[in-house]
């Protein structure tokens, strides 16, 4: 049986979630909370060795999605799931929406086929919240193109972005008690004092 809190964070790329995951896991703890700090792809030995290749080898888009399956499959025997049983909160920086924001709404991949893995690898197991951090794409090329070299997701376009952004809201909309999104353009503090506010709620 779970008893730990399943948290998971979700934007397109450079929309703060590092900074944010970090302020909420200090706060967690102080609360006496035990955190496991998790992300995706990778989380786990073999999934840090999928995330290498996913980010740097060019492959078609369903051994891409395979891939971030196998990760993902990997990631909930291992990590999610021990930690969930022993009352721990996983905050993991993305799951499976990612997949369908990405891969569906950014790649046009089949959704039929991501719902038969997702039940495959995830069975009834979902996140208890996820946080979506919402941006525009040109804002988020902003901060990338003063942050670091793009690996092969941050070099798609930016109507790529567009794609991904559409999608996360979509799914936020579906399913509306699980998201909670954050405008992800404010100031670091304002957006952390938003999220912790929102946490209390979680406890
Ligand atoms: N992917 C997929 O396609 N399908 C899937 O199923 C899954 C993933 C699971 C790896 O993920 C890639 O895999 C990802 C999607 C794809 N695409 N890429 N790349 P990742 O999570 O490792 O990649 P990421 O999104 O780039 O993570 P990140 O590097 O941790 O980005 P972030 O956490 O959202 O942003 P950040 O590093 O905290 O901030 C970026 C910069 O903005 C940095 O310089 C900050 O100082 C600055 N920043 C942060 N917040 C602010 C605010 N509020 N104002 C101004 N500047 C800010």
């Amino acid at each position: 049986m779970q008893q730990g809190k399943f948290i998971t964070f979700e934007g397109i790329d450079g929309a703060g979630k590092t900074t944010q995951i970090d302020a909420l896991e200090h706060w967690l703890e102080k609360q006496g909370i035990e955190v496991v700090r998790t992300r995706e792809p990778g989380g786990t030995p073999l999934g840090e060795k999928i995330r290498a290749m996913l980010l740097a080898d060019d492959m078609s888009v369903t051994a891409e999605t395979l891939l971030f399956f196998a990760s993902r499959a990997e990631h909930i025997e291992r990590v999610v799931v021990p930690a969930l049983e022993r009352g721990a909160w996983v905050l993991s920086d993305r799951f499976t929406d990612a997949t369908y924001a990405y891969q569906v709404g950014g790649k046009n991949y089949d959704p039929a086929k991501v719902e038969a893995l997702e039940s495959l690898v995830q069975g009834a197991l979902q996140p208890f919240k996820t946080v979506l951090f919402d941006l525009s794409p040109d804002i988020a090329a902003q901060r990338l193109a003063k942050a670091r070299a793009a690996d092969r997701f941050e070099a798609e376009s930016r109507e790529f972005f567009r794609r991904v952004r559409e999608a996360y809201l979509d799914r936020a909309q579906r399913c509306a008690r699980r998201f909670f999104i954050l405008d992800a353009s404010l100031e670091p503090q304002a957006i952390t004092d938003a999220l912790l506010q929102e946490a209390q709620s979680w406890i």
